[in-house]
């Protein structure tokens, strides 16, 4: 799906601002809320997760759907000649959208865009939109929600204490932060229209002085037909190459690549009789050869973190001032790479990443897929199995709808080297594997440029011959908490286990990289004997991983949990949030910052190993 800009034929209009809101009480549905302005409104700013908006509890931790209402208008004008489109870039999670007491769209899955055409049905004048969102995730959904907490159950002696109230149990250890989290626009197009463009290169050879290319390019085109033209642009404006046609390859020449953190983008111009569409476009390979991952034919070492979209006091609300922030952080710490844990992030942040060079493992918000998180305290500890095909999880069609839409919004950036199926799922039990093949499977033949899969592992799959990782992944990332979650505080048996893992799985003869690896840190807590919390635990934790990180060839890459401190839900184990952060949640470093700061500096971005 192409991300809305303004070109010479197309118009783009902001819906952000402020919005009336409220939350239902269960009946907003049925006494058509979505009809008539909203009784006694709230102020609302659009996008932003609305939890810490507002005070109180029941308001954070609300269950169910509230509602965000505003006007919209567009000139007749524009309507008789345009088409006209709404589009919203991310809806948590779920969503109905009304335009003058109708529904004219429902959408699930709370990261990815959707959008619907308005320009028929809209009046003279003003026309209420209504947005209804729904937060409930449970087991259909991704992320999964639970019946009881991740991080403890709710019963004691087999007693239910649960809360009368009804409340979202995440399956995962983030806050399950919701609302319109992303723009919501209006953009125009032509009636006969662009309606999306791929562009895949092929590249000779990357390492020659003079390098070659050709670009396979596809355009769709909508609403009728039209003669295409393709130009390549350079950074300065000048057309390189030109092409016509719905689909061809241009040749290119003295290729500039796009290398990690030294970005360089062409422009994709395509006209297709009145449209104009314009892609910004790196250039460069990606390929597994053995136990190296290459970028543009070198060995790439990934430095770096697995992130949260997760401020204050947005919530996942998108904050495009912190993702210029994070990456010029990430820099000033030698950092070249995150993943997008556990959910696609923001279109912006995608093209800033294409533009600043950044390097990005590509997440689905497939997390929770795992049913022995806090101890099988699922279904108040029956221990129902992750697969089990009558009470396990009913996540696979979706699944395949989030890798399909995923992929469609994302396949052109250069930013991308890898696509992560899922976080820390159940991939070690039974059925595991006759769930996640057909997901592998179905991302690489989506993929137009091919690129590496993964899952993202959790430490109780085991080694190589319980997690069907093994056989699946392109690339094996792990998740591990040697030091922390186990054998924490000790640091010398962890090291031991550690390196015995990594010794189990260097058989394979897959490259390897530590995804999640960390220990809650509360800032400012310190001791000259480095225990659990301090700063000076961290540094040491850390330290003792990366040394055996780096008596491993096949290791290539790691990335640190987490970038910044972040929301959660309550529990005994979380200090207002997850202190994994080598930064604060308002970016503030640790210890531990300093440590990274040194040493990624010291490690190039190739041939490391
Ligand atoms: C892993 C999860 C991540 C958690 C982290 C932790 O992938 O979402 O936040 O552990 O416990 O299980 O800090």
């Amino acid at each position: 799906m192409l991300y809305p800009i303004l070109t010479d034929s197309r118009m783009v209009m902001d819906l952000s601002g402020i919005w009336s809101f409220k939350l239902d009480d269960g009946t907003g549905l049925s006494n058509g809320w979505q009809k008539k302005a909203l009784e006694d409104a709230i102020t609302m700013p659009v996008p932003a997760s609305y939890n810490d908006l507002k005070e109180g509890i029941s308001f954070r931790d609300h269950y169910g759907w509230v509602f965000y209402q505003r006007n919209i208008s567009v000139p007749k004008k524009i309507r008789e000649n345009e088409r006209v489109v709404l589009r919203f870039d991310a809806v948590t999670h779920h969503a109905k959208v009304f335009l003058n007491g109708e529904q004219i769209c429902e959408h699930f899955g709370g990261f990815l865009p959707f959008e619907t055409e308005i320009g028929e049905i809209l009046q003279d004048g003003d026309n209420l939109l209504t947005v209804a969102v729904d937060n409930v995730i449970d087991y259909t959904t991704l992320p999964v929600g639970g019946q009881s907490g991740m991080l403890g159950g709710s019963s004691v002696a087999g007693k239910n204490y649960k809360n009368k109230k009804k409340q979202n149990y995440p399956n995962f250890d983030f806050f399950n932060y919701c609302g319109i989290t992303r723009p919501v626009r209006i953009y125009t197009t032509p009636r006969t229209y662009i309606e999306d463009v791929t562009v895949t290169a092929d590249v000779e050879d990357p390492l020659a002085d003079q390098v070659k290319a050709v670009l396979s390019y596809q355009v769709d085109i909508a609403g009728g037909e039209a003669p295409v033209t393709v130009a390549v642009l350079d950074r300065e404006g000048n057309i390189v190459a030109t092409a016509e046609g719905t689909k061809g390859e241009i040749s290119l020449t003295n290729v500039r690549l796009w290398q990690p953190m030294n970005a360089y983008l062409y422009t994709v111009k395509v006209t297709a009789g009145e449209d104009v569409y314009e892609l910004p476009y790196g250039i460069r390979t990606v390929k597994v050869d053995g136990i190296r991952f290459l970028i543009n034919g070198r060995p790439f070492y990934f430095k770096g973190y697995g992130k949260h979209e997760d401020t204050f006091p947005a919530g996942r609300g998108m904050n495009i001032p912190m993702y210029v922030k994070d990456l010029s952080i990430m820099k000033w710490q030698g950092a070249n790479s995150f993943r997008t844990s556990h959910y696609p992030y923001s279109e912006e942040m995608m093209r800033l990443c294409d533009e600043e060079g950044f390097v990005v493992i590509d997440e689905t918000p497939a997390v929770g897929i795992n049913f022995d998180f806090g101890g099988g305290a699922n279904f108040n500890g029956q221990k129902v199995k992750t697969f089990d095909p009558e009470h396990g999880i009913k996540t696979f069609s979706h699944h395949q709808d989030v890798i399909r839409d995923l992929i469609k919004r994302d396949k052109n950036h250069a930013c991308v080297v890898m696509w992560s199926i899922a976080n820390e799922p159940d991939s070690y039990s039974e059925g595991a594997y006759e769930y996640f093949a057909p997901l592998y499977e179905l991302a690489r033949a989506l993929d137009p440029q091919k690129r590496p899969c993964t899952l993202i592992s959790v430490q109780m799959a085991g080694g190589p011959d319980t997690d069907v990782s093994a056989k699946l992944s392109d690339v094996i990332c792990l998740n591990r908490y040697y030091g922390w979650y186990f054998g924490g505080p000790d640091l010398e048996g962890p090291e031991e286990a550690l390196r015995a893992e990594l010794q189990a799985w260097e058989k394979l003869g897959k490259p390897l990289m530590f995804t999640e690896y960390g220990a809650d840190t509360v800032m400012g807590i310190h001791d000259t004997t480095p225990v659990m919390y301090t700063e000076e635990y961290q540094v040491d934790y850390y330290k003792m991983n990366n040394k055996v990180f780096d008596e491993f060839a096949f290791v290539v890459g790691e990335q640190a949990w987490n970038f910044a401190d972040f929301m959660t839900s309550q529990s005994m184990l979380r200090v207002q949030g997850n202190k994994k952060g080598l930064f604060t949640r308002d970016r503030k470093p640790k210890l531990a910052a300093h440590y990274f700061k040194e040493r990624w500096n010291n490690i190039p971005n190739f041939e490391y190993k």
